[in-house]
C-alpha cells in the first residue's frame, strides 16, 4: 500500500502538492444578483471567492471525503452581499459540514420546497448542512470570510437548479443589517 504525503492545514491555509484552486470573479456571477445592472458596472475581474480543495479520491467515490476552504471577499452588489453561487448536491441526500475560520456571514439553506433559513457564521461556528438542502454563504462583514467544508466525494454539484430558479430569498442589507428578502419584497 502506498502511503500519501499529508496535506497541511496551517495558519488557516490549505497547503500541499495536490490542492486544487478555483476562483470565482464577478464576471462569473451574471444573473445571480437582483441588481444585475449594478453587477455589470463593477469591475468584472474583481475576485468574489476562491476555494482550495483537497480531493484524495476521485469524484464519485462512494465513502470518500473531500475537504475545502472557501475565502469569500467582503463586498456588495447593490444591497446584496457578496455570496457563493450556492448549490444542491447532485446526489441530493449528501450532507456536508461547514465551519467558520474567520470573518462573519450567514449560511443560507433552502430545501426542495423552497423553504429557507439562515445560520449566523462567526469564527468557530460549526454548521451541519443536511442532505436535500441548497447551501450558499454571504459575507456580511467588512473583512474576509473564510470557512472550511467537508463533504462526501460522491456528492457532486447541482448548480443548474439555483442558476435557473435562484434561492427563494436573498440576503440584503437593510438599515445596516442582513435581512432575507424575496424578489417581490425587493420590488416594493
Ligand atoms: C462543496 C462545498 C464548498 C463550495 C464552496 C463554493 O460541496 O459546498 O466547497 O463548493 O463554498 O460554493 P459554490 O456554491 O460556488 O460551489
Ligand atoms: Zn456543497
Amino acid at each position: 500500500m502506498n502511503s500519501q504525503l499529508p496535506q497541511l492545514f496551517k495558519e488557516n491555509i490549505l497547503q500541499g502538492t495536490t490542492i486544487v484552486q478555483k476562483q470565482t470573479y464577478l464576471k462569473d456571477l451574471k444573473g445571480f444578483f437582483y441588481h444585475e445592472a449594478e453587477r455589470e458596472l463593477l469591475l468584472q475581474n474583481q475576485l468574489v471567492y476562491e476555494v482550495d480543495a483537497y480531493f484524495p479520491v476521485s469524484a464519485g467515490t462512494e465513502g470518500g471525503l473531500f475537504f475545502g476552504v472557501t475565502r469569500l471577499q467582503p463586498g456588495m452588489v447593490g444591497n446584496e452581499y457578496f455570496m457563493t453561487r450556492g448549490h444542491f448536491h447532485a446526489i441530493a441526500n449528501r450532507a456536508e459540514y461547514y465551519w467558520t475560520i474567520e470573518g462573519h456571514g450567514q449560511l443560507i439553506l433552502m430545501n426542495h420546497e423552497r423553504e429557507i433559513c439562515i445560520e449566523e457564521m462567526q469564527p468557530g461556528s460549526l454548521h451541519y448542512i443536511p442532505g436535500h438542502m441548497a447551501h450558499r454563504v454571504a459575507n456580511t462583514g467588512n473583512s474576509l470570510l473564510s470557512f472550511g467544508a467537508c463533504w462526501p466525494a460522491d456528492a457532486g454539484y447541482d448548480y443548474t437548479t439555483i442558476e435557473s430558479e435562484g434561492f427563494s430569498a436573498r440576503l440584503c442589507k437593510v438599515n445596516g443589517l442582513p435581512v432575507l428578502l424575496t424578489d417581490e419584497q425587493q420590488a416594493l
